[in-house]
């Protein structure tokens, strides 16, 4: 019997490259993003993993409740649950940062995720079976200048990762929070709304981790014995690590 992963955000970065990594292995695949012709392209590369895309915004909660009730049985009992789609816009002070910005990120990162765990989680503990694996960030531990808003979404998963836990005692189902530091992926791009050369210089001279890396450390996760549950793993590249305390001397 095939297991079923349910990735959101598959058209790029982690996500794409997490769909790649459980096709290798025989999962059944559920992937889902905003750009359709991305999916149907990683569809056919994925061939012949069996694959469903669902093309829709997860800051929608309709679409997000539908897409899941308009699963085809063979991929409806979930296994993995993979809330990944996500994003940072903007690396402004919060006194000017992008009002309309922040709400994106907390809709996404926050409420999409809520979605879709809601939607998902009822069928698993009726099951008592699955895993969901959440995309923190060290942005949700570690404070930095213009992480303001997109830093308090990601404390918002790691907690609300952590509550999940609390919620599931008795159950079998795990949740693990992955926390990752610097990653070259579409993020920056994303970030500097289309600018690519300050996309660039994010990872200028150093070697970042890879979307192969995050896919690699997910799916270790979601294959470790049933009874072990990973609650949240930090990771950052060999080239990162923390600063003091920055102090204003007047
Ligand atoms: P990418 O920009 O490469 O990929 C983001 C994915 O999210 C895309 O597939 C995009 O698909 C999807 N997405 C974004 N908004 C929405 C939406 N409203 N509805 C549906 N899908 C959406 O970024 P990463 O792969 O780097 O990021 C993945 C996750 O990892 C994010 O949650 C990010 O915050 C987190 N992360 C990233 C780090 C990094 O440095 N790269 C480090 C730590 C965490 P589409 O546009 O087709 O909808
Ligand atoms: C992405 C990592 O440090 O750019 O979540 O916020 S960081």
């Amino acid at each position: 019997m095939h297991k079923t992963v349910f990735i959101t955000g598959a058209t790029a970065g982690f996500g794409k490259a997490m769909a790649e990594r459980y096709a290798h292995e025989g999962w059944n695949l559920v992937l889902t993003g905003r750009r359709q012709e991305r999916l149907d392209e990683l569809e056919k590369e994925l061939a012949p993993a069996k694959v469903h895309t669902l093309c829709f915004d997860v800051r929608d909660k309709q679409a997000c409740q539908e897409a899941v009730s308009s699963l085809p049985e063979a991929f409806a009992s979930i296994d993995v649950l993979v809330n990944n789609a996500g994003l940072a816009l903007g690396l402004d002070p919060a006194q000017s940062s992008d009002l309309s910005d922040w709400e994106t990120m907390i809709d996404t990162n926050i409420k999409g995720l809520m979605y879709m765990t809601r939607a998902i989680l009822p069928g698993m503990v009726e099951r008592d079976k699955g895993h969901i694996v959440n995309l923190g960030s060290v942005a949700g531990t570690y404070p930095y200048p213009g992480g303001n808003c997109y830093g308090g979404t990601k404390a918002f998963v790691n907690h609300f990762s952590k509550n999940l836990l609390a919620d599931l005692l008795g159950t079998r189902i795990r949740v693990t929070n992955i926390e990752p530091g610097l990653c070259e992926t579409e993020f920056s791009v994303i970030r500097f709304k289309g600018d690519k050369a300050s996309a660039n210089k994010v990872y200028e001279g150093t070697q970042p981790i890879v979307a192969e890396d995050i896919a690699e450390i997910v799916y270790w996760t979601t294959t470790l014995p049933p009874h072990v549950n990973i609650n949240s793993l930090e990771v950052m590249p060999v080239d990162q690590a923390f600063s003091p305390f920055a102090i204003n001397r007047r």
